[in-house]
């Protein structure tokens, strides 16, 4: 992997933490994705522009940044902003941004976007294209029916689709511990006759690489993959919640693994980036966060008949 393209993985992770950061000082509809970054940007970095992302919606806004949103426009529209993609019809972090081969969590409903991956990849087939669609989604969302429908149709059927977990080790306060019966999640991936692999999901690279491979494999007719990474959700399940339901060691320990901070590290210590240059970075990163957040916090709310003409149905 190219010295450039490791800058530009630290790049998007910085620019994903710092557009939530952002986000959340005006905005408290947010579930921040914060330490799960490797994950998220390793796993998108890892298709072509083609290829179809179905982002987690913890992570959807990272995601979208990753996959090149715009990202005032992107900011305007989790304010529900008139500006945003939907001019303020849709408001909140759930579905990122609107963009081609990109797929929100539009229902709300945990697991639904795993089936429009699969269903992304079953037309990619039968097109005769040769796009790879990848999916995340979390430890709470692998036990629903729906992960188990998708690995049967797409093992069956040899759907070129990555099915990425995204173990934050919790779902809002249950741990993943009590809730995963047999505790291996690449194991029941394993039993659909599919590559299955765990990954640390605090490296960047590691997930890269790994993700990378199954999509190359997925291309080439080879068929889907499986791949766990177990990651820490740093914050509360969202912007508010005080996670009183876990010790403070246990969520300081994770802070020491923070997968930009030791990606960074790791980075400076090969020789890969140099102090100076790092700080440029974090300075560039915030500079466009914040002049972006600026003008789309000044933009309007939307008209409330725009958002909301049905009732005029009932005033008449
Ligand atoms: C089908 C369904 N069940 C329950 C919920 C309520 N719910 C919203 S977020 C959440 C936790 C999901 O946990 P996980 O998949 O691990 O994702 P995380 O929030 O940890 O990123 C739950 C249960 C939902 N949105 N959809």
């Amino acid at each position: 992997m190219t010295n450039e393209f490791q800058r530009e993985l630290l790049r998007r992770m910085l620019l994903g933490r710092e557009t939530e950061r952002a986000i959340i000082e005006v905005e408290s509809h947010l579930h921040p994705s914060v330490g799960e970054e490797a994950v998220i940007v390793g796993a998108f970095s890892a298709i072509e522009r083609d290829d179809v992302a179905v982002p987690h919606y913890r992570g959807a806004i990272v995601a979208s940044l990753t996959r090149g949103a715009d990202i005032r426009t992107l900011i305007a529209g989790v304010l529900g902003r008139s500006t945003g993609p939907t001019r303020g019809r849709q408001r909140g972090d759930f579905c990122g941004a609107f963009a081609p081969n990109f797929f929100g969590m539009f229902s709300g409903t945990l697991g639904a976007s795993i089936g429009y991956a699969t269903g992304s990849a079953l037309a990619s087939k039968l097109d005769g294209g040769n796009q790879v669609t990848v999916v995340t989604f979390g430890d709470g969302t692998a036990n629903a029916g729906i992960l188990y429908e998708s690995l049967n149709l797409a093992a069956m059927m040899r759907l070129p689709v990555i099915f990425v977990c995204q173990n934050n080790q919790y779902a809002v306060s249950m741990p993943a511990a009590n809730a995963i019966a047999g505790g291996n999640l690449a194991a029941r991936a394993a039993a659909f006759g599919m590559p299955a692999h765990d990954v640390d999901g605090n490296d960047v690279m590691a997930v890269y690489g790994t993700v990378a491979s199954a999509v190359a494999r997925a291309r080439s007719g080879g068929g889907p993959a499986f791949v766990h990474a177990l990651t820490y959700r740093q914050q509360g399940h969202f912007v508010g919640d005080r996670a009183t339901y876990r010790s403070a060691e246990e969520a300081e320990r994770w802070k020491r693994r923070d997968p930009i901070d030791t990606f960074a590290r790791a980075l400076l210590a090969k020789g890969v980036m140099f102090e100076q240059e790092m700080s440029a970075l974090r300075d560039d990163v915030v500079g466009e966060v914040h002049a972006a957040a600026a003008t789309a916090r000044q933009d309007p709310m939307p008209d409330p008949q725009v958002v909301t003409p049905h009732l005029d149905a009932y005033a008449s």
